[in-house]
């Protein structure tokens, strides 16, 4: 069970070693991810814990990162080595269990998928997908206003139109796609267009 003392504590330690604007961020995803376990009927706790946590590997540069992934075992893929940004959500997992305690594989999967998502996510994975892409602080993402609508309607519509718009906007610029980010997005896609179909 996860206490709201832990959650308190882990606030305070994620202050410390986070941006300022980072730190801001966190607390969105953490309440927006509250709000959405409401609707959705799961743990509040955990996902205002994965909120949290999702990006508490964030704010440590490219080579360390690379550094750390080898200290911790994490194995990197060729597109994570090209964009190593990419590498935050599988190393804030790592830290999640091995500095913060965590021991819910759940939890620690939500966080290991948040930047590209996976095929056929569970509700609190799609939960922090979604709370980190229409927390109140972001501004600049494309449709947010109805993404934010949809993601209290519908989830996987939602994860639909975010998995969309990413692409688009990676399409459009230097961003290189991770073949996961194109996967989970066929599988959105496809329950789309069979939702279209019956309608
Ligand atoms: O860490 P945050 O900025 O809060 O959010 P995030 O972990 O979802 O990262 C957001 C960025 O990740 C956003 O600019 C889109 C990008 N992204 C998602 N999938 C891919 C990707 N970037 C690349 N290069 N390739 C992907 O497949
Ligand atoms: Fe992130
Ligand atoms: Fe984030």
């Amino acid at each position: 069970m996860i206490q709201r003392e832990d959650l308190k504590k882990i606030r305070k330690k994620l202050k410390d070693c986070l941006s300022k604007s980072r730190y801001q961020h966190t607390l969105g995803v953490e309440f927006t991810a509250a709000a959405m376990a409401m609707k959705y009927s799961i743990d509040i706790d955990m996902a205002e814990l994965a909120g949290l946590l999702h990006d508490c590997a964030k704010c440590i540069d490219d080579e360390e990162k690379l550094e750390e992934c080898k200290k911790y075992n994490v194995k990197i893929t060729d597109v994570e080595k090209r964009n190593p940004f990419l590498i935050h959500s599988k190393l804030g997992a790592v830290y999640a269990r091995e500095k913060y305690g965590v021991d819910d594989e759940e939890i620690l999967s939500a966080i290991r998928c948040h930047t590209t998502g996976k095929p056929d996510m569970t509700t609190l994975e799609k939960i922090i997908f979604i709370a980190d892409y229409i927390e109140p602080g972001r501004d600049k993402e494309k449709n947010l206003a109805e993404i934010r609508k949809i993601s209290f309607e519908d989830i996987d519509e939602a994860m639909y139109m975010i998995l969309r718009d990413t692409l688009e906007y990676l399409e459009g610029g230097e961003g290189e796609i991770d073949p996961t980010t194109e996967e989970t997005y066929l599988f959105y896609k496809k329950l789309h267009d069979e939702k279209s179909r019956i309608v």
